[in-house]
């Protein structure tokens, strides 16, 4: 490893060595970018690296509400503003009871390359709380927003960071979100993605990142003269990405059959076709309910209660969509040893660093979350571009242009991987393409 990379590393693993995600996403990439840094001087002279690792701004506020009963509940609430050189700071806001700073740092560093990847001008950064919208009343979620808005309203705004959805952040919470900023500001601003379509919303930013996910598997296998067609599918998940997954895949006449929530996971070997797909649906959006009921409902199916889906059956195919670290190297070995032919990231960093060595080891095709789940984003972007123009594009113009943004961002990753001495790698592709533009901007603009 370049030596000047293997410092910065090391400084960071003694700095933190407690945000273990954070590390593990800052090592991926610092990983890859060794031979840009051995090829160029430039980089190490402008202290890029240092600079990178580091959020330039970092929120954190309490968050006190009321619940049902009237007791005052109190979380904690942040935004991660990790790089702005390409654009305004931009990515989601995760609702989780297992949110923390280390977490939201790696999932703010993975979205300032992902961000560039998408060939939009957009920053990167990241949000959430350890709230835990489960078994919440909606008047409860909407208390919860109005107060966690009521801090994070001064420090975004259009051209500064501009929030969406993620885990535990769908369309209602947006809703509520924007609802109070606009309370807070007084102003009608482009300052979250993921709006309902009647107040500013874009058509086709619910299904892209499983629409894009899927479009960037076609092309990985269209480098083998392959396609999704006639191929089963493992997805995990049951949420947003996953839907939309399961929704394309269904388009393009591929077969997935399964599906996982935190309790466990559902294998369908007849498959889950469209009318199986609007049940999961009503129960995940409307009903809030388990992926258990899928097996009561389809006697076809079998639920696997404390189960990943990795493994459970064969498949050429899978689409990790539901957390991060969520395929380790033996649930990597079982995809393999069940005929696994490619791994397409819906989440962002599904696979432990193990389960890539397996991988690569086996030559599948795996494309990283920050590439091949880039087109949730990336219609985030497109959103905020209707926004501007005060006009909404048709839900043709916009799923065309998401498909040439994930067809840019594949032949930009295959690209960079190919002049850089590792053809196929779309792990170090999609680092040293995102790293380059975000790194010759911050060194245009000084410091
Ligand atoms: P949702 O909240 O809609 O769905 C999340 C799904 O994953 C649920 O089925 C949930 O199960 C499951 N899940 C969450 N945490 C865990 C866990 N610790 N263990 C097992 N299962 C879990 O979120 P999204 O679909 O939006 O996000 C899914 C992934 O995709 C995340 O990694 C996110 O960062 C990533 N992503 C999302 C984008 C977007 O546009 N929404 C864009 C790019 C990436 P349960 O219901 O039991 O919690
Ligand atoms: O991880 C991600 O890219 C997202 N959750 C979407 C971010 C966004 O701003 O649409």
């Amino acid at each position: 490893m370049n030596k000047y990379v293997a410092k910065v590393l090391e400084d960071l693993k003694s700095k933190q060595p407690w945000e273990k995600e954070f590390l593990q996403a800052a090592e991926e990439v610092l990983s890859s970018l060794s031979v840009v840094l051995d090829s160029d001087p430039i980089y190490e002279k402008n202290k890029i690296l240092e600079r990178m690792v580091v959020p330039e701004r970092i929120i954190m506020f309490q968050v006190p509400w009321a619940d049902d009963k009237g007791e005052i509940q109190v979380n904690q609430g942040y935004r991660v503003q990790f790089n702005s050189a390409i654009g305004p700071y931009k990515g989601g806001l995760r609702f989780h009871p297992s949110v923390n700073l280390g977490i939201l740092k790696f999932l703010g560093f993975e979205q300032v390359f992902k961000n560039s990847l998408t060939t939009l001008p957009m920053g990167g950064g990241k949000g959430g709380s350890n709230f835990d919208p489960k078994g919440k009343s909606d008047n409860e979620v909407r208390n919860f927003c109005n107060s966690f808005m009521r801090e994070l309203y001064r420090h975004i705004g259009p051209n500064t960071d501009v929030p969406a959805g993620d885990i535990g952040v769908g369309g209602r919470e947006i809703g509520y979100l924007f609802g109070q900023y606009k309370r807070c500001k007084n102003s009608y601003d482009s300052v979250l993605t993921g709006k309902a379509l009647e107040w500013g919303g874009s058509l086709i930013r619910p299904e892209a990142t499983g629409y894009g996910n899927v479009y960037f598997a076609q092309e990985m296998l269209a480098t083998k003269g392959d396609s999704v067609a006639g191929k089963t599918a493992l997805v995990s998940g049951s949420g947003n990405v996953a839907q939309y997954t399961i929704e394309k895949l269904i388009q393009l006449g591929a077969k997935p059959i399964s599906a996982s929530d935190s309790n466990g996971s559902i294998i369908d070997p007849d498959g889950i076709d469209q009318e199986k797909l609007a049940f999961i649906f009503d129960l995940k959006n409307n009903k809030r309910g388990r992926i258990s009921e899928y097996a009561k409902k389809y006697p076809t199916a079998k639920y696997y209660e404390g189960k990943r889906p990795w493994g459970l059956a064969k498949a050429e195919l899978a689409l990790p969509s539901a957390t991060q670290n969520e395929i380790d190297a033996d649930n990597a070995k079982a995809l393999i040893e069940n005929g696994c032919i490619l791994v397409s990231e819906g989440a962002n960093m599904p696979s432990t660093p193990e389960a890539i060595e397996v991988y690569k080891s086996a030559k599948i095709l795996y494309a990283p979350g920050k590439a091949s789940n880039a087109g949730g984003v990336a219609t985030s972007g497109l959103e905020m571009s209707q926004n501007a123009i005060r006009l909404s594009w048709t839900r043709e113009e916009v799923d065309e242009k998401l498909h040439n943004i994930m067809r840019n961002i594949h032949k930009n990753a295959l690209e960079a991987a190919a002049e850089y001495g590792t053809p196929g790698d779309y792990v170090n592709g999609a680092n040293i393409a995102g790293f380059k533009k975000v790194a010759s901007a911050m060194i245009a603009q000084g410091f």
